[in-house]
């Protein structure tokens, strides 16, 4: 059997044996990593990275260990998981110190391991704000920690889930910043003096509500003529 067929079979017989079922749903478990295992074959990847997605809450939630998945995936698939598994203990603390253990576990993992963590981040929080809004704040803070050890990971999955844990609009505001220093680049050849001023905080008061990219660039040109002029 393929390696992919292999450790979706393996996850699905561990979870199952845990008598394991998703929150709030009650769905089978294997539920939440088939949907890791989407978002993965979403974006670039490799045969390992979909084997560790189907495998990443193995350790950490049933009998299986690590020296069990080396021997069945090999070392690759393992030191994935092991990337993926949470490394904190009840012992070390209260949730937040604990989440601070595990982020730095994150935090040196490699890229591969942080394009499946991001899509996990992404499945459980959708999952989340969609059925228990009060827990979500706590959630999407500890998750908008996370994100900052994780921009390693791949930019699609990294962009939807800043979108889940920031909301849109300041994904927006992020993209039309971009996407206006890229045009003043190639309209005018000149490097550098918008992304000082967007660096500079110039734009930060921009009403992230009304911010487009024609409004950001008008603001951009009166900031430089005032600049040049001396004057408004
Ligand atoms: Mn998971």
């Amino acid at each position: 059997m393929e390696l992919e067929r292999r450790a979706e079979a393996f996850a699905t017989g561990a979870h199952e044996r845990k008598g394991q079922v998703r929150k709030y749903t009650g769905e089978p478990y294997i539920e939440h990593p088939r949907a890791v295992v989407a978002l993965v074959r979403s974006v670039p990847h490799d045969e390992a990275m979909l084997a560790a997605a189907w495998l990443h809450d193995t350790v950490e939630d049933t009998s299986a260990t690590i020296a069990d998945i080396e021997r069945e995936f090999g070392h690759d698939v393992a030191t994935l998981v092991g990337e993926l598994t949470d490394v904190s203990l009840p012992s070390d603390g209260n949730r937040k110190a604990r989440k601070t253990i595990d982020r730095h576990h994150l935090a040196v993992a490699s890229p591969r391991a942080k394009t499946i963590k991001l899509a996990d981040l992404i499945d459980n929080s959708r999952s989340i704000v969609e059925r228990d809004p009060d827990f979500a704040k706590i959630y999407l803070e500890e998750k908008r920690a996370l994100l900052a050890v994780l921009s390693e990971g791949d930019p699609t999955l990294l962009n939807q889930a800043r979108e889940i844990a920031f909301g849109p609009t300041t994904t927006m505001v992020t993209r039309a910043r971009r996407a206006a220093v890229e045009f003043y680049y190639k309209a005018s050849g000149v490097t550098g003096v918008m992304l000082d001023w967007i660096d500079g905080g110039d734009a930060t008061d921009v009403d992230e509500d009304l911010v487009s990219l024609s409004d950001l660039l008008l603001r951009f040109a009166q900031s430089e003529n005032v600049r040049k002029s001396g004057r408004p």
